[in-house]
């Protein structure tokens, strides 16, 4: 019952997969007491000859009480919810070790990468296309960016969802904390092709990842 999400890779999922399991057994709970007690009420206070219906004027002190245990369960659940997504959602890291642009478009999620004078727009840049290469335990700011219609960057391993916009450029980060490859799709129907737009997220090592550097921009200088 516990382990049907993929397995969470990120500092920053720990923390939505403890709200979701929270939420996952409060409701849980709730809906069985429910149906348990409606089923043994529908037992036991069946019609049974020479039994008759009893009127109730209700019980004042029952319904202040299952009106507000319910009221301030859920109040401290909204609460500490919200705290946690403003930090998390909210409220971009200010210096971030590694910094990537994800550009969505039909059909592709094009990873812009700053290369060794960390600025975009030089011509040092790499571009690649589906790949998104980043350190262990390293905070990553990504911006993401739209040319065409609406795309959903999704990476269900690090918990994290969000709209990509044409004109709009919204920040989206996370510290991955196991090295792999994870998938990375778009969650937005946005045409023919959405069903193939996936991409790979690929956690290295951080001797790994300095290899990666350096072989991907020596490619990248022979090419040019
Ligand atoms: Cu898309």
């Amino acid at each position: 019952m516990l382990d049907w999400l993929p397995e969470n890779i990120s500092l920053e999922g720990k923390e939505v997969d403890f709200f979701f399991y929270i939420s996952y057994y409060l409701t849980n709970v709730a809906f069985i007491l429910v149906a348990v007690t409606m089923v043994a009420f529908l037992i036991i206070y069946r019609q049974k000859p020479g039994k008759k219906a009893k009127y109730s004027h209700g019980n004042n002190t029952l319904e202040i009480i299952w009106t507000v245990v319910p009221t301030v369960i859920l109040l401290v659940f909204v609460l500490m919810t919200q705290a946690s997504w403003a930090r998390l959602k909210y409220t971009p890291p200010s210096n971030p070790d590694v910094r990537v642009e994800v550009i969505g478009k039909q059909f592709n999620w094009v990873v812009v990468y700053p290369g060794p004078d960390k600025k975009f727009g030089t011509a040092d840049d790499l571009k690649l296309d589906n790949q998104l290469n980043v350190p262990v335990n390293k905070q990553v700011l990504i911006t993401l960016k739209g040319e065409d219609v609406i795309h959903s960057f999704f990476i269900p391993a690090v918990r994290l969802k969000q709209d990509i916009l044409p004109g709009k450029e919204i920040p989206f980060w996370f510290t991955p904390i196991k090295t792999g490859k994870y998938e990375m799709p778009c969650a937005e129907l946005c045409g023919v092709g959405h069903s193939g737009m996936n991409g790979e997220l690929v956690v290295h090592t951080e001797e790994s990842y300095r290899k990666w550097l350096k072989t991907a921009w020596s490619k990248k200088e022979e090419k040019s």
